[in-house]
């Protein structure tokens, strides 16, 4: 009876350590596999554009953070800081070219703010992005 016992926890043990040796093998493929890629975080908040305009059309964000414009309708679009046509209160937030059908544009914003902007092909769709 104890000899039993103390073959179960010995078969027990061996599973155990295999286990663990396995998921160790396990992690290091893993991270080699890392190693090779270079992982790009394409956008915090995606902001979709479409005929019922930017949605959603307000966002808080943390400074540094990407945000994606994202053209889900049938024209295109420009979201641009105001004002227009300028866009002068936040220059560079503006892809300097309208956005096709299906396409995207990120930006990543550096300054704190509440940014307002709008669509330069159809002024009167508008959005803000509060960074904080
Ligand atoms: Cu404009």
């Amino acid at each position: 009876m104890f000899n039993r016992v103390v073959i179960v926890i010995i078969i027990i043990l061996f599973a155990w350590v295999g286990y663990i040796l396995y998921k160790n093998q396990e992690k290091l493929l893993t991270s080699e596999k890392k190693d090779d890629t270079t992982f790009v975080k394409e956008a915090d908040v995606v902001v979709t554009m479409d005929e019922e305009g930017f949605n959603p059309s307000g966002i808080d964000i943390e400074v540094g953070q990407t945000v994606k414009w994202q053209n889900d309708g049938d024209t295109r679009y420009w979201p641009a800081s105001n004002l227009h046509p300028t866009h002068e209160i936040y220059s560079e937030f503006d892809p300097h070219k309208p956005i096709g059908k299906g396409e995207s544009w990120s930006f990543t914003f550096k300054e704190v703010g509440e940014w307002e902007y709008h669509n330069h092909l159809n002024p009167s769709t508008e959005g803000v992005v509060r960074v904080k």
